[in-house]
């Protein structure tokens, strides 16, 4: 036999394969049936894979003239195979969804739920009491210059009042040239009063506003004392505001936060920054007044601190204390939270534990 009536043969026996292969694929109904198809032609040892190996055989002319239109015809049946998985894979999901019953009555597979933090719904309610009130939310930073926290706020350095805040002071380095007076002078805010004073530097009265947040103090931790707590700061200035003001307003937001039953007494005290100050007691709602641990046998849980803005106060902000006046307060969010809910202990609220903070949806 000649060359030439070798690639003859090789073509001819390649043609009917392919023809054959083609047809085949027309015929076939099932997934198994179109791998076994591709297996038989195109597999490893598939009939057309062994033809296109002897295809190195032929010469070198013949090589040229059908190798080309060889490997075009492989590749067209491989696409038609992979079309046809397709199509066939289609068909048996569509019968397998027809197939399924779907009852929409079944119940769904619960999923696990977060709620705000108790001490987060107590924020958010005290805004929206004094939200009702006129009271406007304004914030201030966490760390706080000696100034903001006590000068501005009328206690100097080596004042004895500065005892009655123990206070984280930080060393950091100067951010910038002009930060460099600040060095060695920055703290963490141990209460929430120096957003009184950036806020009355920055508007001019009268105003009326509420900060809530994080405040610092290097203190032994008990029941119900933690070395970070939370307040929220009540600032109010016009003309002719009076203590009966202060004392009207705390009574109407005390009422609010804890039902209208509540027992609240004013005394009074000090704060360098009021004038005169008062303290406001609630009735201890765990022993109903008759003396327990946590209220330390008195009937009584100290929930803020209170009074008028000192003159200096308002000098050092530059506002004239002959024009205006001004109460301001100070409320302890996680003792308000303590009594709401019959909370025994300040430090479970800094656990984090999910039992304990499921019980607050
Ligand atoms: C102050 O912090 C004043 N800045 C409040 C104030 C504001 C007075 C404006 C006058 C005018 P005092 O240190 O008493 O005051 O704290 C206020 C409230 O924060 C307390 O009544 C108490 O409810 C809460 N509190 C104080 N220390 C702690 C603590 N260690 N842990 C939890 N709550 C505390």
């Amino acid at each position: 036999m000649t060359a030439k009536t070798d690639s003859k043969a090789w073509k001819e026996s390649w043609e009917t394969r392919c023809r054959e292969a083609k047809e085949s694929l027309a015929g076939h109904a099932t997934l198994e049936a179109l791998e076994a198809l591709r297996l038989k032609y195109l597999g490893r040892k598939g009939s057309l894979t062994e033809l296109l190996k002897t295809l190195k055989d032929l010469p070198l002319e013949a090589r040229r003239e059908l190798g080309g239109p060889a490997n075009a015809q492989k590749e067209e049946i491989l696409g038609l195979i992979e079309a046809s998985r397709g199509s066939l894979e289609h068909q048996s999901r569509e019968r397998e969804i027809a197939g399924t019953r779907l009852d929409p009555t079944l119940p769904g597979v619960p999923s696990p739920q977060g709620y705000r933090h108790p001490l987060t719904q107590i924020i958010a309610e005290t805004a929206d009491i004094l939200g009702r009130l006129g009271f406007s939310w304004a914030e201030g930073p966490l760390i706080e210059t000696n100034y903001y926290n006590f000068e501005a706020l009328n206690i100097p350095a080596h004042h004895p009042a500065r005892d009655m805040f123990d206070t984280f002071y930080l060393k950091l380095a100067p951010k910038s040239p002009e930060a460099a007076g600040e060095h060695g002078n920055l703290l963490l805010r141990t209460h929430t009063s120096p957003v009184q004073i950036r806020r009355m530097e920055s508007a001019r009265p009268p105003l009326r506003i509420i900060s809530p947040g994080r405040v610092f103090r290097h203190e032994a931790v008990d029941a119900t004392h933690s070395a970070v707590f939370h307040q929220v700061e009540g600032l109010y200035v016009d003309h002719h505001v009076t203590l009966a003001d202060l004392k009207g307003t705390l009574h109407a937001f005390m009422q609010a936060l804890f039902g209208p039953k509540t027992r609240t007494r004013f005394r009074p005290s000090f704060f360098p920054f009021t004038e005169p100050s008062a303290e406001m007691d609630v009735q201890c709602l765990f022993c109903s007044g008759s003396g327990c641990g946590l209220c330390k046998r008195s009937g009584w849980l100290e929930i803020l601190g209170a009074g008028l803005v000192h003159p200096n106060v308002f000098k050092a902000v530059d506002y004239d204390p002959e024009a205006w006046s001004g109460f301001a307060f100070g409320l302890g969010i996680e003792r308000v939270a303590m009594l709401r809910w019959g909370i025994p202990d300040i430090r479970m609220f800094y656990q984090n534990d999910i039992r304990f903070l499921e019980q607050f949806p």
